[in-house]
């Protein structure tokens, strides 16, 4: 009986190595490493300006160094200064900061995220803190952070393939990074007139209504929002959804594919009022990757909160959306 068992095991074992033995190589990315120190580096250089306020100077200052990092990476920088008024009516210089590579390629992709911090923590439990600015460490400056380390990889690239070329991966793929101001500005909860969804994303709705060069356009966006404290999980935002439903498909996919699908979950999320929608409205399709907290199911723990500071940032979480960025790029085919 045993030995007739041993029998009709031996076929299967043979099998099982055969199907090892043929069995398809792991998946090897193009991708070049993200570097998600340096990404962490990044978004303290801009938390130490202090709280990147709207009409302030650590704000301007801040603008002025995330353009000449862009810059010092190979970019093309097209600023766009605009006028705007907050939910109060207090007036606002606006500046919005496009770096573009591959200036020339006519198909183009946008990633983009905002470059200002909330001035008020009014979410915060203490409420003696609700009227007091934020680093918006994980709000506002992880976007950039992550950005910046992607421009510094294309950098790298070209060089290392000793090409004179800005951009040689892919000669036809254009890359515009946006960095969006007066996002976080939106009506504050102590203010009793109520919510408004037009006072938040000042810039991107200045943009989507005058692009900074006259008939811009790109195949598609992914716009990065909060994507730098731990206990972040990445679902299907529903703006996203509704316009552009390939493009979160290719991102999600990226990341499975590269074995960050823990952080890109396939269900489905909250719709948020973020610059993405202003980018839809304009016409071209766009995504947003923004947090939930993996404890709350609602924004992070730290969201409009005196929390949002360096201490919260989470390398693992800046490399899963940074590594994921790369793999998008270095697969697109264009
Ligand atoms: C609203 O709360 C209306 N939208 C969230 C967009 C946002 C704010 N993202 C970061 N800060
Ligand atoms: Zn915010």
């Amino acid at each position: 009986m045993r030995k007739l068992l041993y029998l009709l095991l031996l076929p299967l074992l043979l099998t099982g190595c055969k199907e090892k033995k043929y069995a398809p190589a792991a998946y090897i990315s193009p991708a070049p490493q993200f570097c998600e120190d340096s990404a962490y580096a990044y978004i303290a250089e801009q938390c130490a300006f202090g709280p990147r306020v709207m009409n302030t100077a650590a704000h301007d200052s801040c603008g002025n160094y995330i353009a000449q990092k862009f810059s010092s990476f190979g970019a093309t920088i097209y600023n766009q200064h605009a006028d705007a008024n907050l939910y109060d009516g207090t007036p606002i210089k606006m500046r919005n900061i496009i770096a573009a590579f591959n200036p020339d390629a006519t198909a183009r992709i946008i990633i983009s995220g905002h470059w200002d911090s909330r001035p008020w923590a009014d979410y915060d439990p203490d409420p003696t803190y609700h009227h007091t600015p934020i680093d918006g460490a994980n709000d506002g400056a992880s976007s950039i952070g992550v950005m910046l380390e992607l421009a510094r990889q294309l950098q790298k690239d070209a060089t290392e393939k000793g090409d004179s070329a800005l951009f040689v991966l892919n000669p036809s793929l254009g890359i515009d990074f946006i960095c969006w101001d007066a996002e976080d500005c939106g009506t504050p909860q102590f203010d009793a007139n109520g919510n408004h969804e037009s006072t938040w994303c000042l810039g991107s709705q200045y943009w989507a209504g005058k692009r900074h060069i006259d008939g811009y356009t790109a195949r598609y966006g992914i716009n990065l929002d909060m994507v730098g404290n731990g206990n972040s999980v990445f679902y299907c935002e529903q703006i996203s959804m509704a316009y552009a439903p390939s493009v979160v498909n290719k991102v999600w996919a990226a990341a499975h594919r590269i074995g960050y699908g823990k952080y890109f979950n396939y269900e489905n999320g909250g719709a948020v009022t973020d610059d993405h929608l202003q980018v839809n409205r304009g016409g071209i399709p766009c995504i947003d990757v923004i947090a939930t907290d993996t404890n709350t199911g609602g924004f992070p723990a730290t969201w409009h909160t005196m929390d949002d500071n360096i201490k919260n940032i989470n390398k693992e979480t800046l490399k899963a959306v940074g590594q994921t960025m790369l793999e998008v790029i270095w697969t697109e085919k264009f």
